[in-house]
């Protein structure tokens, strides 16, 4: 296959411009090229060819970065793997994505194989293209609670990546900070790639910063969450967040009081926008012009929006072609719009506003949660007749799990609930409930189907709560 537009541009930024910050050191793009190509060098002698798919279960930093580099230059399919996932929910991931090498430092995740690839520890290989257009493969957490593959193509993100740089104005001379875990679309493909597509540069982070920008940053990524915690600093030192023209939120409704605060601290609106791993983005408000408040903003270029039955449907160059490897054809309507389950409304100006979910969905600190998954878990333990699992709002994370529990009767509730408490270890934490009730039933419709937004309604008395506008 000929080489990706995305990888010939890549190539040609000039090679003495910085690409990386990382703990007070710059690379530049010369080095970046450079160590990708040593880490496809050490990738070739792992056993991993072109077209191999190949785990990156990393936290941010060097290592992460010369992974996905590595696999770039050699032409491998990246998937990338959440860092907190525990074994059993891996499992199903692995099973479907049929690894060559999966590259963690979780031994037990991989017996046998060496953790991150050393910077700089392979011969030199690699030619930047690829046997497929497809160069990654990210699992999203699906409703059903088992994760599906959305594959990622070179042209996907190019597109998507190039209108959001025009809609934002972005340059090759920005630097993004980027703290956003970089498995996901937020800080892998908008933060990561986008930044390289560009030719700017990245400060990375390994983990979220609650302190004021370094100097010369001039755009930051968050989820709300990140804003909810920042707020408290740019309130009391504003001056010291003033250097940074554009702060972007996404992965959760930003919520107008907060968007209305950080607003009357800094003077300066937080730009929201909306996507999703099928579709990279979808809407975004403007860099420049008429920013609203709880409005995700207008479709992007060539990306078409519209609400059919209160559901926002997508078509357009960053909408992913299907899941893979097991086919959902009603993901799509017939006439090719892609369904994303979101509650929305779309006004006279084409701003769409996000009102809710569909789809059984919690967004606990922007991580999707589905409470299929959770339910599946805490169905298993000893004592347990049935579980609901639903969202709660939170301060902070914006909405947590919470479980009702019926009890079979054949334990006293203190031990189901510590035997509860030991079965979520198996969990990440943010997929864990934090409120556990005991009930007598479970609300279900005429056909016995569990009812969740009653559930967050009724028992944990958030009206609407799964399904609530934020
Ligand atoms: C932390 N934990 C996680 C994750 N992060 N579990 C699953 N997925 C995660 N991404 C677990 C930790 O292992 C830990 O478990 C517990 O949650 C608390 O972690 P900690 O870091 O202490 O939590 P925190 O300080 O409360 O912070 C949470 C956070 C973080 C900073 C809000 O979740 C975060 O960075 N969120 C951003 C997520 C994101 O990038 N979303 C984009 C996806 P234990 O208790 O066992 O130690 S959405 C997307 O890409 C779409 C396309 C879009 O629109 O952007
Ligand atoms: P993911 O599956 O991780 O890609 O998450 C995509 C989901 O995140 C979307 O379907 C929405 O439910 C949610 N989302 C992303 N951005 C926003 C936003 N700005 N406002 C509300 N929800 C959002």
């Amino acid at each position: 296959m000929q080489r990706p537009a995305f990888l010939d541009r890549f190539l040609t930024h000039p090679a003495e411009r910085p690409a990386l910050r990382w703990q007070g050191r710059t690379s530049t793009y010369g080095q970046l090229r450079a160590l990708g190509e040593r880490t496809a060098g050490w990738l070739r002698e792992q056993g991993v060819g072109p077209g191999d798919r190949v785990g990156i279960q990393l936290d941010n930093g060097p290592e992460l970065v010369a992974a996905h580099l590595g696999c770039m230059a050699l032409g491998a399919v990246r998937v990338p793997l959440n860092r907190h996932y525990r074994a059993a929910e891996l499992a199903p991931i692995l099973e479907d994505a049929d690894l060559r090498l999966l590259i963690t430092p979780v031994p037990e995740f991989a017996p046998g194989v060496r953790s991150a690839p050393a910077p700089g520890e392979g011969a030199p290989t690699g030619n930047w293209a690829g046997p497929t257009d497809v160069t990654a493969v990210l699992f999203t957490s699906g409703t059903t609670g088992r994760p599906k593959g959305a594959p990622q193509t070179w042209r996907m993100w190019e597109s998507n990546l190039d209108a959001l740089a025009e809609r934002w104005e972005l340059g090759a001379d920005d630097v993004l900070w980027l703290m956003l875990p970089c498995f996901h679309t937020h800080g892998l493909v908008l933060g990561l790639h986008g930044t390289w597509l560009r030719g700017a540069c990245v400060q990375l982070e390994e983990h979220l910063r609650v302190e004021p920008p370094p100097a010369g940053i001039t755009h930051v990524f968050g989820v709300p969450t990140y804003y909810r915690r920042w707020l408290p600093g740019m309130e009391a030192e504003p001056a010291r967040y003033a250097g940074v023209r554009l702060w972007v939120s996404g992965s959760d409704g930003l919520p107008a009081a907060l968007s209305d605060a950080i607003h009357a601290a800094l003077g300066r609106r937080v730009l929201e926008r909306y996507g999703m791993t099928e579709t990279v983005m979808i809407t975004s408000n403007p860099g420049r012009g008429d920013r609203r408040a709880g409005s995700v903003g207008t479709a992007l270029r060539d990306t078409h929006v519209r609400v059919v039955d209160g559901e926002v449907q997508v078509r357009g160059p960053g909408v992913f072609g299907g899941y893979w490897p097991r086919p959902d054809p009603s993901a799509f309507t017939a006439d090719g719009y892609f369904r994303t389950g979101d509650a929305g409304e779309l006004d006279a100006d084409g701003y769409l506003r996000i009102v809710g979910r569909k789809k059984d969905l919690v967004i606990v600190g922007g991580v999707n949660v589905a409470p299929a998954e959770v339910e599946a878990v805490l169905a298993g333990v000893t004592g347990v007749a049935m579980v609901g699992v639903c969202g709660v709002p939170d301060d902070d994370l914006g909405e947590v799990v919470a479980a009702a529990v019926v009890a079979d009767g054949s334990l006293p509730e203190p031990e189901v609930r510590r035997a509860l408490e030991r079965a979520a270890l198996g969990l990440s934490g943010l997929k864990r409930p934090r409120q556990v009730v005991f009930v007598e039933a479970l609300p279900r419709n005429a056909l016995g189907k569990l009812q969740r937004s009653r559930l967050a309604a009724e028992v944990f008395a958030n009206p609407g709560c799964i399904n609530r506008a934020k």
